[in-house]
């Protein structure tokens, strides 16, 4: 992967307009996807932050493992870092998000000058920021209206009495270290032309495997037997259709139509990551 090329243009611009968002305000939110929670972050953030308060939203809680995302929570829980589930599909989830800011807003009003708790909701690309916060604004009583002080375009979108919120999600890097390329590929976060297709669904197939979960493949894929990864990724082709002229198996092609059954949720709930 090249990633040198595409960090420093885009994703340089994209951090140091995140900066500038950081000092407006109090509490940043940042979503990581549950199912690969420790690569869905990037550690620079914590170098970004300072002294903000930051949530962790586990976004996509209906594409992880019940299980998977108790453990996950556990973990923040025992970092003494608040988190919580949230999806757009789980709209109990939206609410408690909620009740958290009114939560921290009764909190700081009394210790701090008294003006709207702000926030930030930030990620990496493709984790949901937009999605979950057209949910929040659409379900927003108004916008603030004008506000200096804030960049071009931006504006203050009222959540609740006394929290508002940046109308603009700010964007973080993915993470391009090796071990953070697979779950990343598999769950759509990095550039289709930057991932080795091949390689990610080798590895998605062995993960259901090593898991005992073969069973949610098999109901996806007919016919399919339990067996070495690249044999299975075959089997996939043939039911699929997926044929090169010569009668070859496309396996090119039958990885992409793999993460696509992944990503679109169509293999069932599967996380990839465990908690250190
Ligand atoms: N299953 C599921 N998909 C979601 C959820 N939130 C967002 N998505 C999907 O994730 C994809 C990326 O979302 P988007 O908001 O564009 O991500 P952004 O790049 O972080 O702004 C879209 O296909 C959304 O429909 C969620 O809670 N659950
Ligand atoms: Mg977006």
């Amino acid at each position: 992967m090249r990633s040198g090329q595409w960090y420093p243009g885009t994703m340089a611009r994209a951090v140091s307009r995140l900066q500038k968002d950081l000092r407006l305000v109090d509490l940043v939110v940042e979503l990581i996807d549950a199912r690969a929670p420790a690569s869905s972050h990037n550690p620079e953030l914590e170098r970004l932050l300072k002294n903000r308060e930051r949530l962790v939203l586990l976004h996509k809680a209906d594409r992880g493992e019940t299980e998977m995302n108790s453990r996950w929570l556990l973990y923040f829980q025992r970092q003494n870092q608040p988190a919580m589930l949230s999806s757009v599909q789980m709209p109990r989830t939206v609410k408690s998000f909620l009740g958290y800011l009114k939560t921290r807003e009764r909190h700081l009003r009394g210790s701090r000058f008294k003006r709207p708790l702000r926030l930030v909701i930030v990620g990496i690309p493709n984790v949901g920021k937009s999605t979950l916060l057209n949910y929040l604004v659409g379900r927003a009583a108004a916008r603030t209206g004008d506000r200096p002080g804030v960049t071009r375009g931006q504006q203050w979108v009222r959540l609740l009495e006394g929290v508002e919120l940046l109308d603009t999600p700010g964007i973080l890097p993915p993470l391009l270290t090796p071990e953070a390329i697979f779950p990343l590929g598999a769950i759509g976060a990095l550039p289709p032309e930057r991932i080795e297709r091949q390689q990610v669904a080798l590895r998605l197939l062995e993960r259901y495997l090593e898991q005992g979960k073969v069973s949610r493949l098999k109901r996806r894929y007919d016919n399919l037997r339990q067996g070495a990864p690249a044999a299975m990724l075959e089997q996939i082709g043939v039911s699929r259709g997926c044929l090169l002229p010569e009668g070859r198996i496309d396996l090119e092609r039958t990885a992409s139509l793999l993460l696509a059954d992944f990503q679109a949720g169509r293999l069932g709930r599967f996380t990839l990551e465990e908690p250190p």
